[in-house]
């Protein structure tokens, strides 16, 4: 437990030189890769997070924990990777427009990667067209994932969302939204197909969705 508190500590303070190796040493120790993760990172990010809502800490601070926690997810990638040697699937992913948190979004693409999909990511601050056409011009793409992290740019996510379902590629695709601000209740309400909390399930859920198009 301590190399994770270790582990989180360099995040929270933006020690981006020592997570790497930090995170390495608590592979060696045998510590479970998805609680280095959850426990040395994502929550490293929320006590940031925190900070932050109560002007402890500015945004300079914020983006170097973002960094540093970056370094750490680099090391971490290998052991997380499942076998995808095998193509399931193809999705599009990115963050709506006028956002630019990517680290979730990220852990999201890379957690699909491991579940074997071939991830097209548009990055970050995508306008809602962007979406639109790379649906439409990869063919074999059969989910969108949506990313929003501020509660200013879910109206973001909405129009995304709502341009996914009146365009004619609505018949072959699935919707997935995620990111801090969003709810099961929001989704429901902009006609998203699905929304998780984590990037975990995220990969269960579309790998549902895959394998229910083939049954
Ligand atoms: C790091 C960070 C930044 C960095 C981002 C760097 C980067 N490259 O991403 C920087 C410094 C750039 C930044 C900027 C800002 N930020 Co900021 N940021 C954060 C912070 C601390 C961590 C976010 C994070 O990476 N979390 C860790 C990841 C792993 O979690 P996650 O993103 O939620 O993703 C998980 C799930 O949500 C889910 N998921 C995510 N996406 C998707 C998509 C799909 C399809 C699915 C299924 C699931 C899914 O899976 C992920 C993995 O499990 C949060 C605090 C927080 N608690 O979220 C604030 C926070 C999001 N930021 C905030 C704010 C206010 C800002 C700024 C407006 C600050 C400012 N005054 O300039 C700017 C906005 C810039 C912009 N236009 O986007 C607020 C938002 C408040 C609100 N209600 O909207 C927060 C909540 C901080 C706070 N408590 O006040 N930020």
């Amino acid at each position: 437990m301590s190399k994770i508190q270790d582990v989180s500590n360099a995040v929270q303070s933006g020690k981006s030189k020592i997570v790497g190796g930090l995170v390495q040493e608590a592979i060696n120790e045998g510590l479970d890769p998805a609680e280095i993760l959850n426990k040395g990172m994502i929550d490293a990010m929320s006590i940031v997070g925190e900070k932050f809502k109560n002007n402890e800490i500015f945004v300079p601070e914020m983006l170097v924990a973002a960094r540093a926690m970056k370094k750490g997810v680099e090391v971490l990638k290998p052991h997380l990777a499942g076998d995808n040697t095998v193509s399931v699937g193809k999705l599009v992913i990115g963050t709506v427009a006028g956002d630019l948190h990517d680290i979730g979004k990220n852990l999201v693409a890379m957690m699909m990667e491991s579940a074997g999909f071939e991830v097209i990511d548009l990055g970050v601050d995508v306008p809602v067209e962007k979406f639109v056409s790379a649906a439409k011009e990869n063919e074999d793409v059969s989910i969108v994932c949506v990313s929003a992290l501020l509660t200013t740019t879910m109206p973001a996510m909405k129009d995304t969302v709502k341009a996914l379902l009146d365009s004619d590629v609505r018949d072959r695709i699935k919707i997935m939204v995620g990111g801090a601000p969003i709810t099961q209740g929001f989704a429901d309400e902009i006609g998203a197909e699905a929304y998780t909390e984590d990037a975990a399930s995220a990969a269960q859920v579309a790998k549902s969705f895959v394998s229910s198009t083939v049954a």
